[in-house]
């Protein structure tokens, strides 16, 4: 088996997504080094004659997608996107996934809901059994009153901690800060999706439950496969 950089991957897996696309879609476009990867290859197709519209997921994808040549949208400027595709840290077997390691997750969560088909474009290694075991799960919060939210996120059984940029808290495009939050393999992600939406403060977490319809994950050797949700949508 040969082992490619992960860039090389990501872009073989963005190329072969690029490839589904067709003229006259409106498209969402996440954030992350995959979602990016696969608006590069969008552009080369745009550059090749296609016609697409994106609604951006973040200022650094927006910024990236102009430089392509993809005119971009507001997301209240569309009623509905036909597609959407975006990257994620965790996948589990249903499709559910955690996002917001890239700090864009309202967009992201906003934008992925308008999506008609909602694609997750991923390395194969972010699949796993249970979320909450690669990574800790982020929740975006409002800078007023942040310690007493952060209280509130800890006694529902995790450990939150703030996400920092050098010496000053990490400010997401909306203008919150984010906590990276410890919870362990959850055994229930609805019910605990729930319990985080309960707390004043809180403005999104990255646990997008129900929202993608399908996923193209690319493998060591760059074989890409699509997975769709095990018990389906
Ligand atoms: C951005 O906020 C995230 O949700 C990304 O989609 C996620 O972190 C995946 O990022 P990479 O594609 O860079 O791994």
């Amino acid at each position: 088996v040969t082992l490619l950089e992960t860039s090389e991957r990501l872009a073989m897996l963005a190329e072969r997504a690029a490839a589904e696309v067709e003229s006259g879609m409106t498209l969402g476009l996440g954030s992350g080094s995959t979602a990016e990867a696969f608006v590069r290859a969008l552009g080369e197709r745009v550059r090749q004659g296609l016609r697409v519209s994106g609604v951006a997921t973040s200022s650094r994808t927006a910024k990236l997608a102009s430089e392509l040549g993809i005119t971009l949208r507001e997301l209240d400027e569309v009623d509905r996107l036909d597609a959407g595709y975006d990257g994620a840290d965790e996948i589990d077997p249903e499709l559910n996934l955690v996002k917001g390691r890239g700090g864009a997750l309202l967009y992201e969560k906003l934008v992925a809901l308008q999506c008609d088909r909602f694609v997750v474009i991923s390395a194969a290694e972010k699949l796993v059994d249970r979320l909450g075991t690669r990574l800790p799960l982020p929740v975006e919060v409002v800078p007023l009153g942040r310690r007493h939210t952060e209280a509130r996120i800890a006694a529902i059984g995790c450990l939150p901690s703030l996400r920092m940029a050098g010496d000053k808290p990490f400010v997401t495009d909306g203008g919150h800060h984010i906590f990276d939050c410890e919870t362990g393999p959850l055994e229930n992600p609805i019910a605990f999706a729930a319990a985080l939406k309960a707390i004043t403060g809180i403005v999104e977490h990255g646990l997008f439950l129900g929202i993608a319809h399908r996923a193209l994950v690319v493998e060591e050797d760059g074989t890409v496969r699509e997975v769709r949700p095990k018990l389906g949508l």
